[in-house]
């Protein structure tokens, strides 16, 4: 491992688990015994790793260890917090997630068995989500006394509809991956054992793109979904002409009209 990834994985908690395979950056929530419940030192740990994303790569992978993406928020932290740690903690968490949503990578989450509270609110941070067949999609807070803490009730209404997420919460609905695909959670889904290969495979393939039009795909068309039309038309106009002056996308064009990149066909 090169000094900057040792760094890297240095800076990270025991629970969080970090290797790169070529231009792709792993991380592992490794709290299998704890069915990887998200602690404070967790959250920490994703803040850091996608605030300095080491530059070669180009995109990230979060799985988890065990037989379960993620059991949300660790409960057993909850009880001894007053409502200014309650402020701190959830803000926290928006840093956290905030980094990964709007960082300079996109993220890929490879899902497996609960994907529930915050463990859903971390996946509907990322960009793209491979489901395992095993995988089900669950907001407990209301069965816990809690309320949604790691940004949910502002993504997941706009990934599902304001009234799926009030029914999950209020009813306990949860969903299976082939229904997530349905609805918008889940992108892919894939047998049980293939969740990560598959988001890997993804991943190599979005770190193939030009960095610009990653960053382009993250960064405006989140922000254009919540704008004014005029606004999102200027902004996609501003974009559009800084994407095709970079040099790779001069490089990208000559070589389709040389005709030595592969056409675009369904597969
Ligand atoms: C935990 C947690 C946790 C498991 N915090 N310790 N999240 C929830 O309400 C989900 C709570 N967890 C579960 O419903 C189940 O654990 C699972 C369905 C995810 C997995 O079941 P299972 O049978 O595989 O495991 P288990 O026996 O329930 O749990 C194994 C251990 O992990 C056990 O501890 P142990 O010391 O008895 O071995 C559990 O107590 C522990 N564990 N989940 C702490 N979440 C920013 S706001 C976000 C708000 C939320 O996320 S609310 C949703 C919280």
């Amino acid at each position: 491992m090169s000094d900057s990834k040792q760094e890297t994985a240095n800076k990270l908690p025991p629970s969080l688990h970090f290797e790169q395979r070529g231009a792709v950056g792993i991380l592992r929530l490794s709290r299998p015994h704890k069915r990887n419940a998200l602690d404070d030192a967790t959250i920490g740990g994703i803040e850091k790793f996608f605030a300095a994303v080491p530059d070669d790569i180009k995109s990230v992978v979060i799985h988890g260890e065990g037989e379960h993406f993620c059991a949300g928020l660790d409960l057993s932290e909850l009880s001894e917090r007053d409502i200014a740690a309650g402020i701190a903690h959830s803000r926290a968490w928006h840093r956290a997630f905030e980094r990964i949503e709007f960082g300079r990578v996109p993220a890929l989450a490879a899902l497996h068995g609960a994907v529930v509270g915050g463990g859903l609110e971390l996946a509907a941070a990322c960009h793209i989500r491979v489901a395992e067949r095993s995988a089900y999609y669950a907001l407990p807070e209301g069965s816990r006394g809690i309320f949604l803490g790691g940004g949910g009730s502002v993504r997941l209404p706009r990934l599902i509809g304001t009234s799926r997420v009030i029914d999950m919460m209020l009813t306990g609905r949860t969903y299976g991956a082939d229904e997530g695909a349905s609805l918008g959670l889940s992108h892919y889904v894939v047998e049980p054992g293939a969740g990560l290969t598959t988001a890997i495979e993804l991943a190599e393939r979005i770190a193939g793109n030009a960095p610009m039009t990653n960053f382009a795909a993250m960064h405006v068309l989140p922000r254009n979904a919540e704008q004014d039309r005029a606004s999102g038309l200027l902004m996609e106009a501003l974009m559009s002409a800084i994407a095709q002056g970079d040099p790779e996308a001069k490089r990208r064009l000559r070589d389709f009209l040389e005709k030595r990149t592969p056409k675009t066909v369904h597969r």
